[in-house]
């Protein structure tokens, strides 16, 4: 899996690449990740990568020409591109989908926006596709493109172990996962959930079953209409909406 990051603040993303899951698997060589600095492929003395915005207003955009150029050469080095992805707060959001198919095209390209923007056409002419990461203001694409290449390069098989994959089973996918414990069984005096504790792996199973459930409903109920319940998983369900305190505040959920 290949991915090229097209970033003014290369440190800054190399930073966050070098640790880890991710840190690993480019040492292994199972993820080939390189940073390009923008200003590189600039023109002018000063290595200007902005500049005002037609019609005027406040703050800077980012020029078309480095992002164009900076996208040619890197289908120079590769032979090709795959995907195009422009990082922008008004991309279509990105999730757990989307990390599955990037994965599958083996080879992305990142840029990054800075600024207050980022000159239209690049989204019309250079990348495939934009993506935001969630309805908060950042201050660049830069943490964005982390997110992204860290969500796909763990799809990519031998990247995580397959103890840590095990937890994205058709058992688990889609709810929020169960609470987790360990030693010592007491603690300040709260104590274990005894089920754990028993060693009946059965009873153990659909404790963390049941639990992983609770907590879907209780904090993402959004998520619940995807998922395929069992009729042991119905009739638990329907049990914890009976006694769930209805919420009647006007606007909530
Ligand atoms: C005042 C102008 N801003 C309106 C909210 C526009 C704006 C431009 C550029 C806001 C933030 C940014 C920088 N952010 C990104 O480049 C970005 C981002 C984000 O801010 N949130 C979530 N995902 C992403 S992906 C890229």
């Amino acid at each position: 899996m290949t991915f090229d990051i097209v970033t003014i603040f290369p440190r800054m993303v190399e930073a966050g690449l070098a640790e880890g899951v991710i840190g690993r698997a480019r040492a292994s060589g199972l993820l080939d990740v390189t940073v390009h600095d923008l200003r590189d492929f600039t023109s002018d003395r000063h290595r200007t990568v902005d500049d005002v915005p037609f019609g005027g207003g406040p703050g800077m955009v980012l020029k078309p020409e480095p992002l164009f150029r900076a996208v040619d050469a890197i289908r120079e080095a590769r032979g090709s591109v795959g995907a195009v992805l422009l990082m922008s707060p008004a991309g279509r959001r990105f999730t757990q989908a989307d990390a599955r198919r990037l994965a599958g095209v083996g080879h992305v390209v990142i840029l990054c926006g800075r600024y207050e923007g980022v000159d239209e056409r690049v989204r019309d002419c250079l990348a495939t596709e934009d993506v935001s990461i969630g309805d908060y203001v950042l201050s660049g694409g830069e943490l964005p493109a982390l997110v992204v290449v860290d969500a796909i390069g763990r799809q990519v098989p031998g990247v995580v172990g397959d103890e840590q994959s095990v937890d994205e089973d058709s058992f688990t996918r889609g709810l929020l996962d169960h609470p987790h414990y360990t030693r010592p069984a007491e603690f300040r005096g709260h104590r274990v959930p005894e089920t754990l504790l028993s060693g009946h792996h059965g009873e153990i199973r659909r404790w963390r079953r049941r639990e992983a459930l609770r907590l879907t409903l209780e904090r993402r109920p959004d998520l619940m209409a995807e998922l395929p319940l069992d009729e042991d998983d119905q009739m638990w369900v329907r049990g914890l909406e009976r006694s769930r305190p209805r919420d009647e505040k006007k606007g909530s959920e």
